[in-house]
């Protein structure tokens, strides 16, 4: 049974270092130690979003400089994976700014990037906005192996954060991403100017889903000029790292991956979250419409920490006989 929302709390006020040892102890039980798993992420639709999302740079409500791009083609899609796969990434994740997939062209021109990206023999994600059941199983009969879809934060302070769609439209696509036979990929954002309570209140939500996501992406605000969260004061490092720890202790099994606003922590900072069971990153220059750490530096990092090993792959190498449109075919 899922920890309450007191007993996390809990474990996220206790002494630090006591957390830190405590979620590396339940990291080592389920995981390979010396190991990160590495996303590459592309945008594959930037800005424009009608969506409000305060933090975001790519909504349209918002006045950021974002320069947009109509969905990108497939042959750009192809490049860009396979250079990831060529710099050692083990899951490529496309992301779009819509509020919802719409049938037809679209939702095919993604599918075949899907497909495309899983016979290279990297592991897929997507994230497109809200899906509707039969959206969420055309794309895993595609080839999509994970869904990113956040939560954000907790029940109580997300009103705050988006106004143009509610908690429970998430956990609505959500559901349909899991009800489709694929792994959920959800997490959130700290140093949005929530309480501590608040990310308490996100792993709460996150471990209670049944199952809890495979996936976790932790970010932390990267502040973009021109958004309502611009002026947003740094969430100290070791508000992170208690939340990184306490998520490990929650949901023992996913990936928790230490995702956007890396370059506003230390390599010290950086260190602590993976002894406190952070075990993914997005490696390369950019995120979506950001800059991300430098590839070179993160090698370095990974190295000296003892964490370059590969990671084992969660499904098999040989994507296209894996994809169940494939498997009804045999
Ligand atoms: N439109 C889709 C959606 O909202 O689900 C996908 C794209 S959106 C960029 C994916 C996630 O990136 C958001 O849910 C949020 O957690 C994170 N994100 C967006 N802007 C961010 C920022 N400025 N700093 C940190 N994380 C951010
Ligand atoms: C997630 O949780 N973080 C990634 C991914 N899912 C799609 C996105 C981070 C975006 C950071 C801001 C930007 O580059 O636009
Ligand atoms: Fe749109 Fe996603 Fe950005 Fe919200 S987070 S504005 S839904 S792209």
């Amino acid at each position: 049974m899922a920890a309450t929302r007191e007993e996390l709390a809990a474990i996220y006020r206790r002494p630090l270092l006591d957390l830190v040892l405590d979620a590396a102890g339940v990291h080592r039980a389920h995981h390979a130690a010396h190991t990160v798993q590495r996303s590459t992420l592309l945008s594959i639709k930037t800005g424009g979003c009608p969506e409000d999302c305060s933090y975001c740079s790519q909504s349209a409500h918002h006045g950021s400089e974002l320069e947009r791009e109509e969905l990108v083609s497939l042959d750009r899609v192809l490049d860009e994976a396979r250079a990831a796969k060529a710099s050692g990434a083990d899951r490529f994740c496309m992301g779009a700014a819509w509020r919802e997939v719409r049938d037809g062209e679209e939702l095919e021109r993604v599918a075949a990037m899907v497909t495309a990206v899983s016979d290279l023999g990297l592991e897929t994600c997507a994230t497109l906005g809200m899906l509707t059941p039969a959206q969420a199983r055309r794309l895993h009969e595609a080839g999509l192996d994970y869904y990113n879809h956040n939560l954000d934060t907790s029940p109580e302070f997300y009103g705050e954060i988006v106004s143009t769609r509610t908690y429970a439209d998430r956990l609505e696509t959500i559901a349909a991403v899991r009800d489709a036979g694929m792994k959920v990929c959800c997490g959130g954002i700290l140093g949005m100017g929530e309480r501590t309570d608040d990310r308490i209140g996100l792993i709460h939500e996150l471990a209670r889903l049944d199952p809890p996501p495979e996936s976790v992406p932790i970010n932390a605000l990267v502040p973009i000029e021109g958004t309502p969260l611009q002026d947003a004061p740094p969430l100290p490092w070791d508000e992170v790292v208690r939340t990184v720890a306490t998520a490990r202790i929650a949901m023992p099994t996913a990936w928790i991956r230490l995702a956007a606003g890396r370059r506003s922590l230390t390599e010290e900072g950086q260190a602590l979250c993976f002894l406190a069971g952070a075990n993914s990153i997005f490696l390369g220059d950019r995120l979506l419409t950001t800059a991300n750490r430098e590839r070179s530096e993160d090698e370095t990092l990974l190295a000296k920490l003892g964490l370059a090993e590969p990671a084992p792959a969660d499904k098999a190498t040989d994507r296209a006989a894996d994809r169940p449109a494939d498997r009804l075919e045999v």
